[in-house]
Formats: C-alpha cells, sequence, structure tokens
C-alpha cells in the first residue's frame, strides 16, 4: 500500500511537471526590467523601457496599453549630431540574445495618454512578439512608473517634442 501510494504521487509530480514543460515552451519570450517614465499633470507623451530576450528568432511586432491611445515603436538615432527619434514596424530579437528597450536606443512610446503617469504606479503593457514561424506571443508586462531624473534621458523631452516635424522615411 504504500509503495503504490509513492508511485501514484510519483505520477502526479512527472504530470505536474510535464505541465510545467509545456506552459515554458508556450512562454518564449522572457522580459525583464520594464519601465514607464513617470509624467508631469498634462504630459501628453512617455517613454516605455524594458530588456526582452527571446528562445526563437522572433521580433517585438506591436505594444498596447490602457493609458495610451496610440502606442508606437520608437528608434533614437545620432544624425549630424542631433538625436532624432522615428517608429519602427518591429524590434529584431535574435535567438537567445537579451535586447535592450532604453532611453538610446529603441523605446516603446505611449502618446496620447489618457492619465498622468505616477511615480511608483505600475503600468499594464501588452505585447505582441511573432517568430519567424509566423506564431504570435501575447505577452502582459506590470512596467514601474520611474521619475524623470532616472537615467541620464532625462534631457530628451519626449513630452514637448513635435513628432508631425520628425522625418520618419530617414529612420528606417
Ligand atoms: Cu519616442
Amino acid at each position: 500500500m504504500n509503495s503504490s501510494r509513492t508511485s501514484r504521487i510519483k505520477q502526479l509530480a512527472l504530470g505536474l511537471s510535464l505541465l510545467g514543460m509545456a506552459w515554458q515552451v508556450s512562454a518564449q519570450t522572457q522580459v525583464s526590467d520594464a519601465w514607464v517614465r513617470a509624467t508631469v499633470a498634462g504630459q501628453p507623451s512617455t517613454g516605455a523601457f524594458m530588456t526582452l530576450q527571446a528562445d526563437s528568432d522572433s521580433k517585438l511586432i506591436s505594444v498596447q496599453s490602457p493609458i495610451s491611445k496610440t502606442v508606437q515603436i520608437h528608434q533614437m538615432s545620432m544624425k549630424d549630431d542631433v538625436m532624432r527619434m522615428g517608429q519602427v514596424q518591429s524590434v529584431a530579437l535574435p535567438a537567445g540574445k537579451p535586447v535592450s528597450l532604453d532611453p538610446q536606443g529603441y523605446h516603446v512610446m505611449l502618446l496620447d495618454l489618457t492619465a498622468q503617469v505616477a511615480e511608483g504606479s505600475t503600468v499594464p503593457l501588452t505585447l505582441t512578439v511573432e517568430n519567424a514561424k509566423g506564431e504570435k506571443e501575447t505577452i502582459e508586462v506590470q512596467a514601474q512608473a520611474r521619475s524623470l531624473g532616472a537615467t541620464g534621458h532625462s534631457n530628451m523631452d519626449h513630452g514637448s517634442m513635435d513628432h508631425s516635424k520628425m522625418d520618419h522615411s530617414k529612420m528606417q
């Protein structure tokens, strides 16, 4: 009786570990250090940053957030000593390589904010990642709002930036 109970427990444990493996297979992209720049009252937009790592060659194709009516993926670049940013269609996520969205490179731009992003609050982000087979994965991320002075990006005022004047065609 004792041994049959033990084997049943072993079977259960095996079943649970298989379930665990199946769950991990579906979670192909890991997101860490997600944060959003806190805003001041009336500021229309802000940036979100994080590190992504995909199991297989993939790309980040879209981001959504309940606090923003329009979310775009932007890339910062230096051209003629001027810092510019423009929209990109996707960010490549090579297999097993951490890709950071930071104030110097790619970032997620939250436009037309519906509310002020208070420091310390949590901003939900929904990421869509597509792998080489065209399979889409949706990832829910809770990003923490940090203050303006948290990084060296503070001289880059997204809020007052007029996107209509940016030359997007040169950014690709
Ligand atoms: Cu931007």
